[in-house]
């Protein structure tokens, strides 16, 4: 029985999103939880809709024993209906939260619309996850795991899942 569900989102749910997404189901998966929970993730824009995880994100997340959860994911726009599917909408960004907030049913909705990084406990990197689209450091994937990981641990505890 699916009890609760979470989206993570980002701009074009190639980077980001999905090793958001690993992260999150592997930690569920280790708590024996991962058959309770609807875990997915999506995009703000539909400009990279049917596209896998990015090359260097495929990469991090093999390197960390998480992309068997992803590797079928493809990238797709967030719709009005997730918005009352899912209970947490994970944007990792302002840009993803301004367009979160803007793109929501006007009537209302279930899911409640959190910014991922204020959940991780190492302020390093401060609250946001930076998009390492452009970036030239392959690094940048992994401290995006990083966050991702510290985050959605902390955000489990915070609700004491
Ligand atoms: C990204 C991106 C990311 C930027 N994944 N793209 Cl070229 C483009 C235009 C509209 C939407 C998307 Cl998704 C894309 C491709 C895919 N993480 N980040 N673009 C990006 C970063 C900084 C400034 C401007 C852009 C478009």
């Amino acid at each position: 029985m699916t009890e609760k569900g979470a989206l993570f989102v980002c701009l074009g749910n190639i980077c980001r999103s999905p090793i958001a997404e690993a992260c999150m189901k592997k930690i569920l998966q280790e708590k024996g939880l991962l058959q309770n929970w609807n875990v997915d993730s999506a995009a703000t824009s539909g400009h990279e809709s049917g596209s896998p995880p990015d090359y260097r994100g495929q990469a991090c997340m093999k390197s960390h024993g998480v992309y068997e959860l992803v590797k079928k994911h493809r990238a797709r726009k967030i719709t009005r209906q997730d918005y009352d599917t899912f209970d947490y909408i994970f944007g990792m960004d302002e840009n993803n939260m301004s367009d979160l907030k803007r793109m929501a049913p006007k009537t209302g909705h279930k899911a409640e619309l959190l910014m991922l990084g204020t959940f991780d406990d190492n302020k390093t990197f401060g609250d946001i996850i930076e998009d390492p689209y452009y970036s030239s450091n392959d690094k940048d994937f992994d401290t995006v795991y990083e966050q991702c990981w510290r985050s959605c641990k902390n955000f489990l505890e915070s609700r004491n899942i």
